[in-house]
């Protein structure tokens, strides 16, 4: 068996909950892969991750390999293939005697966490780790860390794919097709409301969703706010945000970067823009993305964007332009 090491802060969080078995059951990075867990916690919850190092082996799962559980992120991410950053500290949470509400100071507090994890992970991964950030807020933490890391030749990606697999869900739900017949969905620029899910280049069954749907009113007025706002409705009804489907968005996102791409598909992600479709260069955005299955990620060109996507990605590129001028003492 093959083995790799990887590394998941926030272990003992609830979308850690529904993430870490299927990390070590065969289901993400294969079978044939022994999986070395290193889960990392703050100091005071870190003795918590005993009990679900226990879970762990109780699944029995003949792919899972050493456990670890750890508050020093440098043991935590030394040598990690795949370094999985779903820890943050959440909007409300009392600093310093502080309610962090704003947004500034929230990007702020995650920033310092994220200096840190960044420079560990730069000198201690492996040189080609791949690091996903899920830890909100997601761009500008992955912004943060892969510039403190000073090593280009690891790859940064932060979480779009909860929404994306949203959008797919609300277009098949319209159309009344099946879910697998959505392909080519992006969703374009920040996780948070201001993101793009692109209707217009998203296909259903080969065909542009905004075709086969033929409710022009429904897609521009109505599709975007069901999916920008689609974390909050789930937070309404269940009194708790989304866990399970942000820990399977996390494995749908390590599976489609480590294998290649179908033919003709793609898959959403955000990555530092190399100024492709005129986004400054380095932010991390969400593209449409390919992977060969060694380690290449392209961003897919030549996607054509209507007046509407164009007014749209102004306007998600703008946010992430302010966050990275509201943490811009932490990129220097
Ligand atoms: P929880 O509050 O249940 O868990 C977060 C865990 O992170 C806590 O156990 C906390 O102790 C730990 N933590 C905080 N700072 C840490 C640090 N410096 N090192 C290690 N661990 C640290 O949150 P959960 O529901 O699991 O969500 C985790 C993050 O994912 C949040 O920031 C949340 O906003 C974000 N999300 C991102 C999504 C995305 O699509 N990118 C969607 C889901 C989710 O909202």
């Amino acid at each position: 068996m093959k083995e790799i090491n990887v590394a998941v802060t926030g272990g003992a969080g609830q979308i850690a909950y529904s993430l870490l078995p299927r990390l070590v059951s065969g289901e993400t990075f294969g079978v044939d892969t022994k999986v070395n867990l290193r889960l990392i916690e703050i100091p005071q919850v870190v003795d918590k991750l005993e009990g679900t190092i226990m879970e762990l082996i109780d699944c029995g799962f003949e792919q899972t390999g050493s456990l670890l559980a750890t508050a020093d992120i440098k043991e935590g991410v030394k040598d990690a293939h795949w370094v999985l950053l779903v820890g943050s500290i959440p909007r409300g949470i009392v600093v310093d005697g502080k309610k962090i509400e704003e947004r500034s100071d929230l990007l702020k507090i995650n920033g310092g966490i994220f200096t840190d994890q960044g420079e560990a992970i730069g000198k201690l991964a492996q040189e080609d780790a791949k690091i996903l950030v899920v830890g909100n807020p997601a761009n500008t933490n992955a912004l943060i860390g892969r510039t403190k890391s000073e090593n280009p030749a690891q790859s940064w990606f932060a979480m779009t794919a909860l929404d994306a697999n949203r959008a797919k869900a609300q277009l098949a739900e319209k159309a009344g097709a099946e879910i697998s017949s959505v392909t080519n969905m992006t969703v374009w620029g920040n996780h948070s409301p201001t993101m793009y899910p692109d209707p217009y280049n998203a296909q259903i069954d080969g065909v542009s969703a905004v075709e086969v749907i033929n409710d022009l009113d429904w897609v521009e007025n109505e599709y975007l706010p069901l999916v920008q706002q689609r974390g909050k409705a789930v937070i309404d009804a269940r009194g708790a945000s989304s866990a399970a489907s942000a820990a399977n968005a996390a494995i749908d996102t390590v599976k489609a970067v480590d294998n290649k791409t179908e033919e003709g598909d793609w898959f959403s992600a955000a990555v530092p823009s190399d100024g492709s479709y005129g986004i400054p260069e380095d932010l991390i955005f969400g593209f449409p993305l390919t992977s060969n299955g060694q380690g290449k990620i392209d961003i897919v060109q030549g996607i054509e964007l209507n007046d509407f996507a164009q007014a749209k990605i102004k306007i998600t590129t703008d946010e992430l332009l302010s966050e990275k001028e509201a943490v811009k003492d932490l990129l220097d």
